[in-house]
């Protein structure tokens, strides 16, 4: 049953964490809930992304470990530039997945110094709540729920992973394809406006659905965008669709 969610601006009183703010504020600034996926493999593609889509996101996704050509100086001291120029903000999709200790030398250390760039981090809760205390310079999003076919995140699984999304002082929000407690953030990816799914696992929603129906605040979008043959175009297209959906699932 559809019911009236919380707006940003209420979203923006209530919560605490410092990236939590600047999300609702580009957001509201932008009228944007889009976080653009940019799922391309070199530092030439990942920068000219983000120079196109740039001024229509509040945050650019990375997969930074897919950059064939990666070099801090080369690929992350630009898209920090453009980050800045404007106005997004980064978020490191790396899932961490693994004890506290070695969650932190994957966070802080190896060539991708993800600690120095990111705003904020995916990550998931398997490894319990102490795994967590170590993005404690930037905002995790704790993976809840998955979007593809057959994910292992049941209920009773996301029940648990809920708990402890809501009670770690790092976490913003989660990741899921149901709806999360409002107190915290719900990004969503799996948003596609021609496709149903890749036929390789992944099941797209529209922006339609997941504001109304699960009260996301951000929808998450990848080949949408980037593999389209005009990204700017497919990116104002995604943010107009994403406000009209969250401005209409306000007035439910
Ligand atoms: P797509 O091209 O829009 O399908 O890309 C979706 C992105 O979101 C991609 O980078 C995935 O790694 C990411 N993702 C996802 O699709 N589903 C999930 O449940 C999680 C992340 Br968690």
């Amino acid at each position: 049953e559809d019911k009236a969610r919380a707006s940003y601006e209420q979203k923006l009183k209530n919560v605490q964490h410092s990236v939590s703010k600047k999300l609702l504020e580009i957001a509201l600034a932008k009228k944007s809930n889009l976080i653009a996926s940019a799922d391309v493999t070199t530092t030439q593609e990942l920068l000219a992304l983000a120079e196109k889509v740039g001024p229509h996101i509040v945050a650019l996704k990375t997969h930074i470990d897919i950059i064939s050509d990666f070099e801090y100086e080369k690929t992350i001291i630009p898209l920090k530039e453009l980050s800045a120029k404007h106005q997004f903000l980064l978020m490191e999709d790396r899932k961490f997945a693994d004890i506290g200790n070695t969650q932190e030398l994957q966070f802080k250390s190896g060539v991708f110094k993800i600690t120095d760039w990111a705003d904020f981090v995916t990550s998931q809760v398997i490894g319990g709540f102490e795994s967590l205390d170590c993005f404690n310079n930037v905002g995790v999003v704790a993976i809840v729920g998955m979007s593809s076919k057959g994910t292992l995140t049941t209920s009773s699984y996301r029940e648990e992973a809920l708990k402890i999304t809501l009670s770690h002082p790092n976490v913003i929000g989660g990741v899921s394809q149901s709806s999360i407690p409002e107190e915290i953030l719900l990004f969503t990816p799996g948003v596609n406006l021609a496709d149903s799914g890749d036929g390789k696992g992944q099941q797209y929603n529209t922006p339609e659905y997941v504001f109304k129906t699960l009260h996301s605040d951000f929808i998450i979008v990848g080949r949408g965008i980037y593999k389209s043959n005009n990204p700017e175009e497919a990116a104002i297209s995604y943010k107009n669709e994403g406000w009209n959906a969250y401005i209409k699932s306000l007035k439910i």
